[in-house]
């Protein structure tokens, strides 16, 4: 059986030395691509009247080389959007900016949080207790899909002050 193995083995290494070592390659590339950035977060329940909703993300890329996240999108609401927003202080006054996309260096880190970089929704309608799932889409094609809670509006002073000084939702 061994001395089979063998045979089969050295037939499909001779036969498929080019054809192998690309293959090879390409199973390299591969699980490289393959290694996703771990992605954590929740959506802020949406009080009846507010139509923009938002969510915050956790993103830590543990490949060696550089992400950028470009879109994300709400797979189960196709009548709904996502945007990357920062708010940014000018003046005094916090105002929010729409994002080409959210660059995580290797191995790199982005906390997106209420006054800083964070994911506006429209088009959606969310309640404490769902949830949401969100498809992340790279600059580099890779796309992945993530599902994040829906929390209670209010969960501690700081954060409902920092959510109303920032746009209500
Ligand atoms: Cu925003």
């Amino acid at each position: 059986m061994k001395g089979n193995q063998r045979r089969f083995l050295a037939v499909v290494a001779a036969a498929c030395v080019m054809f192998a070592s690309f293959t090879i390659a390409e199973a390299n590339q591969e699980k490289a691509t393959g290694e996703e950035v771990v992605v954590t977060g929740y959506a802020r329940e949406m009080p009846p009247g507010v139509v923009m909703g938002v969510a915050y993300l956790s993103l830590h890329n543990p490949t060696q080389r550089p992400r950028a996240l470009r879109a994300v999108e709400l797979p189960r609401h196709p009548e709904a959007s996502a945007a990357l927003h920062a708010t940014v202080n000018e003046d005094g006054v916090s105002r929010m900016r729409p994002l080409q996309e959210v660059t995580l260096d290797a191995g790199g880190v982005l906390e997106m949080q209420p006054g800083a970089t964070h994911l506006m929704l429209h088009g959606v309608r969310l309640r404490a207790g769902e949830s949401l799932q969100l498809r992340l889409v790279f600059a580099d094609g890779a796309t992945q899909q993530i599902t994040v809670p829906v929390r209670a509006m209010v969960t501690a002073q700081h954060e409902s002050h920092d959510t109303h000084r920032h746009h209500g939702g």
